[in-house]
């Protein structure tokens, strides 16, 4: 009975520290240099699966998109730069700036492709994210504002 009354209360209990629920997004790109939004929100300490989507019909070597989601405060100007010049890591670049400012990313992604980020903002802030493939940057960015 004791045990029966043990596994009562800790059913009762699961749902007061069941995680909360992914915040599931989704994001397009095609063959305008562009993402369908500029604005996602997160909450701190809640994950977030951000599927891309490439609905275009250029081919990848061409116009590929990617999505690098960096930390609140990084120098994204700098960081595009860098890895809009880094062809042979699929336009991520390998320095410690860079490396340690990325938090999430999707590969390069040609038509038809998609990819889910998974990652969890662990503080608030605005995170910055962006396209990588050269000369992307200036369409490509947005802020996912995390409260
Ligand atoms: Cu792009």
């Amino acid at each position: 009975m004791k045990l029966l009354l043990s596994f009562a209360s800790l059913c009762l209990m699961v749902p007061l520290y069941a995680a909360a629920p992914t915040i599931k997004v989704e994001v397009t790109v095609n063959d305008q240099i562009r993402y369908s939004t500029k604005r996602l929100e997160g909450k701190a300490g809640v994950p977030m699966a951000i599927t891309l989507k490439h609905t275009g019909k250029i081919p990848k070597a061409s116009m590929s998109h990617n999505m690098v989601i960096l930390k609140p405060g990084s120098m994204v100007a700098s960081i595009s730069a860098k890895c809009g010049l880094a062809k042979d890591t699929n336009y991520i670049a390998s320095d410690a700036e860079t490396r340690s400012a990325i938090l999430a990313f999707a590969p390069q992604l040609g038509p038809g492709d998609s990819h889910v980020i998974k990652f969890t903002p662990k503080e608030p802030g605005d995170y910055p994210f962006l396209c990588t493939f050269p000369g992307h940057f200036g369409e490509m960015s947005g802020i996912i504002t995390v409260k």
